[in-house]
């Protein structure tokens, strides 16, 4: 297994509801390391462009609209498989068919306020890491 680097949202749902410290938990537990992290409010501006790759879906509007409704806490996470593992613990994009366990399992109310974000795939985490980090605000 390779050693990658992930981009994790916790979503304004999640950060509202005090879940911060128990999602990183879930992520140390499983042998992620956290490299780098901030919590930020986003502009539309910054939602959409980090969105960009669903601007033509019919849902990119309310994605956006809820992106912005609150802080988030954007980390990235190391380790082996990073970035399968830490969709694993993610659950499916519809809480309602996450399994339980996972994140959105136990705690997504529905599939806009799906609590985390995760890259899915090695260019996608490459673009979306640089999108919101500089080099040396990782260690
Ligand atoms: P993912 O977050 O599991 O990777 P994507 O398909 O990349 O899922 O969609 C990005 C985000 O857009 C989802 O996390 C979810 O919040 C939102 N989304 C996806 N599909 C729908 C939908 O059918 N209705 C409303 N929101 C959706
Ligand atoms: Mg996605």
């Amino acid at each position: 297994m390779a050693i990658e680097r992930t981009l994790s949202i916790i979503k304004p749902d999640g950060v509202q509801r005090n879940l911060i410290g128990t999602i990183l938990t879930r992520f140390e537990e499983a042998g992620l390391k956290i490299v780098g992290g901030r919590l930020q409010q986003l502009s539309q501006a910054e939602a959409e462009g980090f969105y960009a790759v669903h601007k033509h879906r019919p849902f990119f509007g309310e994605l956006v609209s809820f992106m912005i409704s609150g802080p988030v806490f954007i980390s990235v996470l190391e380790g082996d498989d990073a970035i399968a593992k830490n969709r694993d613990l993610m659950g499916a994009t519809n809480p309602k068919e996450a399994k339980p366990g996972t994140i959105r399992a136990d705690f997504a109310k529905s599939i806009d306020a799906n609590t985390v974000h995760g890259s899915d795939a090695p260019e996608t985490a490459a673009v979306e890491i640089a999108y919101f980090f500089r080099s040396i605000e990782l260690v």
